[in-house]
């Protein structure tokens, strides 16, 4: 398998690496990711819950959603391709994981510099006083939850239409233009502006891997894409 011993040979001679992971690498996790099959979208449109149109117009069928989903980050583990990345981190002077990720998986795995892109399931933001603290109660006693002030309270996400954490992409970007190689895993690479990382990260010289379990929109702008559970192949790279 000539791509498997390539991207192990660019990942060893690495000094400088940058990981965007998305919601595949936590599908062998047991977490549905949002497009493929059986997706979580799969039962709503995302316009339908992940904007802030769609909380304002019912907080508590969004609240349902981040509550179910929550129950079910819970139960969940983070899994081999997760440990995997943690076990790199040690080994490169340079690690940057960029995470399209909610659900703190990789940082239950141990990761240790992760830049969630798309905020936090497990934080709470208040939409009167916009004060943001951490909520692991899973399920939540009532719903929808709020804030000691009153307000009524948001996921600490970032939804669609709404601009990411100040600071997040030019960090992203940065990470991603200083490395040697890029590993893309477990995303369609729809959503932007963090799929904009990948050709970024091309442009910038790095040598970009991608690990799916099939062809996205990406696979035609990477220099290798692995096709297998991210799982499975992860372990193998290192
Ligand atoms: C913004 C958080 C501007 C909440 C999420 C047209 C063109 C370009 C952009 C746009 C456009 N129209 C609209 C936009 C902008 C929009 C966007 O990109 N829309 C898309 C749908 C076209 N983006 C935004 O709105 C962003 N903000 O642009 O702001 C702005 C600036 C200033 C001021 C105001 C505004 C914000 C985007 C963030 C949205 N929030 N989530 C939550 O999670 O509840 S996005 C959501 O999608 C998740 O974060 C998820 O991670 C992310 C990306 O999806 P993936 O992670 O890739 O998951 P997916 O299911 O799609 O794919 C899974 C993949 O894994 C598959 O490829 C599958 O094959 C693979 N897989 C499965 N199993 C495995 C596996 N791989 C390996 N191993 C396995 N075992
Ligand atoms: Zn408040």
């Amino acid at each position: 398998m000539a791509d498997l011993e390539q991207a192990r040979a660019w990942i060893a001679a690495a000094t400088s690496l940058a990981v965007l992971t998305g919601a595949g690498i936590s599908a062998e996790s047991g977490i549905p990711t949002f497009r493929g099959a059986g997706g979580l979208w799969k039962n709503y449109k995302p316009e339908d819950l992940a904007t802030p149109e769609a909380f304002a117009k019912d907080p508590r069928l969004v609240w349902e959603w981040y509550n179910w989903r929550r129950e079910l980050i819970a139960k969940a583990a983070p899994n081999a391709a997760h440990r995997a990345l943690v076990e790199l981190e040690k080994h490169k002077p340079r690690f940057t994981l960029i995470t399209q990720n909610v659900d703190g998986l990789h940082d239950r795995a141990g990761s240790g510099k992760i830049l969630k892109l798309h905020g936090d399931i497990w934080r709470m933001r208040c939409t009167a006083c916009g004060a943001n603290w951490p909520d692991r109660r899973a399920p939540l006693p009532k719903l929808p939850p709020h804030c000691a002030c009153g307000g009524l309270a948001r996921p600490g996400v970032v939804w669609f239409g709404e601009p990411l954490p100040d600071g997040m992409m030019k960090e992203a970007e940065h990470a991603a233009a200083s490395a040697q190689v890029a590993l893309v895993i477990g995303t369609s690479a729809v959503v932007h502006p963090a799929a904009s990382l990948i050709p970024y990260a091309r442009h910038a010289g790095a040598k970009v891997i991608e690990i799916n379990i099939e062809e996205t929109a990406a696979s035609a702008q990477v220099d290798c894409a692995l096709c297998g559970p991210a799982g499975e192949l992860l372990p193998l790279l290192l």
